[in-house]
């Protein structure tokens, strides 16, 4: 059995203080000692000079939220039992070309031209959740809209709202796989000038695909979702044998309620992406648009065609 080490009694009852035993558990050793602060000790040389006490306290408040990217060590963690094999290569790749480490966040701009060599997704900034209309619009273009912004430090380990995180660990590797990403721009393109009961019905299917997908790969059950490869919780949550699993079908996954307050009751595994992408099309064709998109790779347009 683990324990921590405040748990730890021996036979006689003695305690021991905590301390710490790993690189990271240095961020819980931030107690000062006040004795010398400038802006508590009168004898303090700087006590009077309240520019040199604000600039003080600026640089103290940088070093009091540093901490040691514990998300990325903690997920990396469980990726090699976790996550899909597609995630896994992308992955080890973007460490070794992309700054993708445990003490470095990647300029948004040098992982967009990884993805693009591989599958031509790019990634653009954005400031916060979109709407699923525009969210889904953009992925026709295999763009992909990123946050930049992190989770707030009081809460490592969840976020409410997409972050850097979630993008660039839970995205950005899958975007990678050229299979997925044409799934993703098919979602993308079938949501151009859709209904709004469509576009509900494309933001479920991307709900239970992208963001919390399964599929099988060598007779066993791995994740793919960027919502699960985020998100250490519901990571362990989703392969344990809680929740339930039904066979990926786009006609289901589109009307299955989801709510996004606690982890999925249920979760849909795919046979393998490219099965998901042959499913999808046959779910498309039965969606009636009074026409047809084709997006042109050669000037990055949508093609619109009147149906005969
Ligand atoms: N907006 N910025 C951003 N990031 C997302 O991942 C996102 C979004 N808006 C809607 C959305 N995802 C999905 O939940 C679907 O509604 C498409
Ligand atoms: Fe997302």
């Amino acid at each position: 059995i683990k324990r921590n080490a405040e748990d730890v009694k021996t036979t006689k009852e003695v305690k021991f203080h905590w301390f710490p035993k790993k690189i990271a558990d240095l961020d819980k050793c931030h107690h000062l000692v006040t004795k010398f602060d400038p802006d508590l000790d009168q004898d303090h040389p700087g006590y009077t000079d309240p520019a040199y006490r604000q600039r003080r306290r600026m640089i103290g408040d940088i070093a009091f939220r540093y901490r040691q990217r514990e998300v990325y060590s903690t997920l990396r963690d469980l990726y090699t039992t976790h996550a899909c094999i597609e995630y896994l290569e992308a992955f080890r790749l973007l460490e070794r070309h992309c700054g993708y480490s445990p003490d470095n966040i990647p300029q948004l701009e040098d992982v967009s031209n990884f993805i693009k060599e591989r599958t031509g997704f790019i990634l653009r900034p954005v400031a916060g959740l979109l709407s699923a209309r525009d969210f889904l619009a953009s992925l026709a273009f295999r763009v992909f809209q990123c946050t930049q912004y992190i989770r707030h430090a009081s809460s490592p380990m969840h976020s409410p709202e997409p972050d850097c995180v979630h993008e660039l660990l839970g995205h950005v590797p899958m975007l990678a796989d050229r299979t997925f990403a044409q799934f993703s721009q098919n979602l993308g393109l079938a949501s151009l000038g859709a209904s709004e009961e469509d576009i509900e019905k494309l933001s479920t299917l991307y709900w239970f695909t992208v963001e919390y997908g399964l599929c099988k790969q060598n007779g066993e059950v791995k994740a793919y979702g960027a919502g699960l490869l985020s998100s250490y919780g519901e990571l362990v949550h989703s392969l344990s044998d809680e929740p339930e699993t039904r066979e990926f079908h786009p006609e289901a996954a589109a009307l299955q309620p989801y709510q996004d307050q606690t982890y999925q009751p249920v979760y849909f595994v795919s046979e393998s992406f490219s099965d998901a992408k042959e499913k999808f099309r046959g779910y498309m064709a039965g969606i009636k648009r009074p026409f047809s998109v084709r997006f042109d790779p050669y000037t990055s347009s949508i093609e619109v065609l009147d149906n005969p």
